[in-house]
């Protein structure tokens, strides 16, 4: 890899230094994500790395998602701390391809699920200024770049109603209110960060719709020259 390429826009792309090109799909919960991850695992040169919630449900024997379902107050620093973890190490894991595909990132997981939490009163201050403080100490310390964020945009009612057909247990709690807020945040955090370009995507359309969508954009989703 090297020199420098066209983007779909004529804007020039700068070389990587040899480091893959990170895209981060964001959304809220049931937006459709895994579906568009998938979609991609399938095209070569990509490594695609699905959200790790098979280990948020099972941390040597405990379920610490279920645990911050159910109380919260109790336990969200808890499961929070892991995504935490769990995201870093997806960001730093090597990568042989040239282009990464990641389901959220360790920045939606701050600025958006711990925001949540502490904003609507159901994490502690201190908790709050713990998990702030890592946060803080890992992106100014480690380079996690990311060059493009793809936000599958979706109404909170859509995702309500996916949410119900698909019936996760731990899940089986979360009201509309909450998906609500989780947009509205989203909403806030991608057209103000600095952090990378932002792709937007409708995405309440049925999977039939989606994945047309997704190949009409493939260059674009995966900043490649057309
Ligand atoms: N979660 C959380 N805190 C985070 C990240 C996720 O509490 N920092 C929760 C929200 C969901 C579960 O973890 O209950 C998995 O969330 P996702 O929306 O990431 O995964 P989905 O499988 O719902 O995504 P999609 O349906 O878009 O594929």
């Amino acid at each position: 890899r090297g020199g420098t390429r066209q983007m779909a826009t004529g804007k020039p792309v700068s070389s990587r230094d040899g480091r893959p090109t990170v895209v981060c799909v964001e959304g809220n919960i049931a937006s459709g994500k895994t579906t568009c991850l998938e979609y991609f695992s399938r095209t070569s040169g990509i490594e695609v790395l699905l959200e790790p919630i098979s280990s948020w449900r099972n941390v040597r024997g405990h379920n610490p998602l279920a645990l911050m379902y159910q109380d919260p107050e109790r336990w969200a620093i808890t499961l929070q701390t892991y995504v935490q973890l769990s995201m870093l190490k997806q960001h730093l894991s090597p990568c042989s391809s040239s282009v990464r595909m990641m389901e959220r990132s360790i920045f939606s997981a701050k600025h958006i699920f711990v925001e949540n939490l502490f904003r609507s009163g159901k994490m502690p201050e201190v908790d709050h200024a713990v998990l702030s403080e890592w946060f803080d100490w890992i992106t100014e310390n480690i380079s996690l770049p990311v060059d493009l964020i793809v936000y599958l945009q979706t109404s909170p009612e859509t995702c309500h109603e996916r949410l119900k057909r698909r019936c996760r247990e731990e899940e089986k709690v979360i009201p509309l209110e909450y998906l609500q807020s989780i947009h509205q945040l989203y909403e806030d955090w991608l057209f103000r960060q600095t952090l990378a370009p932002l792709l937007v995507i409708p995405a309440d359309h049925d999977l039939q719709e989606m994945l047309q969508q997704y190949e009409a954009r493939r260059e674009q989703i995966l900043l490649t020259p057309q």
